[in-house]
């Protein structure tokens, strides 16, 4: 048996993936459409609200392709909050106009293959890294994962050693990207159909590109990473909101 890794755990996050339907929102006239948004930024104030005080965060994101045409993300400390802002989101008149495609509930997690030392929650460093405020960078890059269990290579049997030096490379090649992407890293074991959810943050998209194929020559991705669906998508503030459903 091997040990399990310690995790750190931070803020609950959903992200909550719509289809908007284009065709019934077209049959609206002007005022009504107008109407409908006002009540949506009515509840964008009171997220905004509470990410001022610190106790959550949000973002909305415009989706490429068939998968979604947008993704909310929202950060709480917890999941009660989350059920209340999607349950709220479902009542809105705007909600009648889109379809849920997707979602995915997770947890902001930091694993400890790192050193080890006193009480990391007391730490500043480790503090902002569980409880971030999700990056304005003009793209995310979401995708969820898995480590194989499968046959020789079984993430869950290898020793801790070996687990370690493998994160400690992960790790190396992640730091060479500070600066152009940061990351906020989901743990979903026991949440969602995949056991982390990764998001990406960057000014160029193409980043995502580098730093996701160079990773994937690196032994814990090339032998233990197994991926779901991609969603690639551009930051939309609540003033782009508005300018996003305009006919
Ligand atoms: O150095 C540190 O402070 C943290 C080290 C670190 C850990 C523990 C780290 C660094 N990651 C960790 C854990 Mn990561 N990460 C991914 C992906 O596409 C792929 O091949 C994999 C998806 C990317 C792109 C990425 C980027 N990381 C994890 C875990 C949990 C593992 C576990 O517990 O078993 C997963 C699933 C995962 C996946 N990683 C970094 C990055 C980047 C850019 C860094 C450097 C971050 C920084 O230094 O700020």
């Amino acid at each position: 048996m091997s040990n399990a890794a310690e995790t750190l755990e931070g803020w609950y996050c959903f992200n909550d993936f719509r289809k908007i339907n284009w065709k019934s929102w077209r049959s609206l006239n002007e005022h009504q459409r107008q109407e409908i948004l006002e009540e949506i930024v009515e509840l964008w104030d009171e997220w905004t609200d509470n990410q001022e005080k610190g106790k959550g965060s949000h973002a909305l994101f415009q989706i490429a392709g068939h998968k979604a045409d947008i993704m909310l993300m929202f950060l709480r400390p917890t999941l009660e909050e989350l059920f209340q802002i999607e349950l709220a989101f479902n009542k809105t008149k705007f909600a009648e106009y889109t379809e849920q495609s997707t979602s995915y509930l997770s947890v902001v997690e930091l694993s400890n293959y790192l050193p080890k030392g006193e009480d990391p929650y007391s730490k500043p460093e480790i503090r902002t890294r569980l409880f971030p405020k999700i990056p304005t960078t003009d793209y995310i890059c979401f995708y969820p994962m898995n480590k194989l269990r499968s046959g020789s290579d079984n993430w869950y049997m290898l020793s801790t050693e070996d687990r370690n030096q493998m994160m400690r490379s992960h790790s190396l090649i992640g730091r060479k990207y500070a600066g152009k992407v940061k990351q906020i890293i989901l743990g979903s074991v026991g949440f969602d159909n995949y056991e982390w959810g990764v998001a990406l943050f960057a000014e160029d998209p193409i980043q995502f590109k580098k730093l996701i194929y160079e990773m994937r020559f690196d032994e814990v991705s090339a032998r233990f990473g197994e991926f779901g669906s991609f969603f690639v998508g551009k930051y939309v503030s609540k003033q782009h909101f508005n300018h996003l459903l305009r006919l």
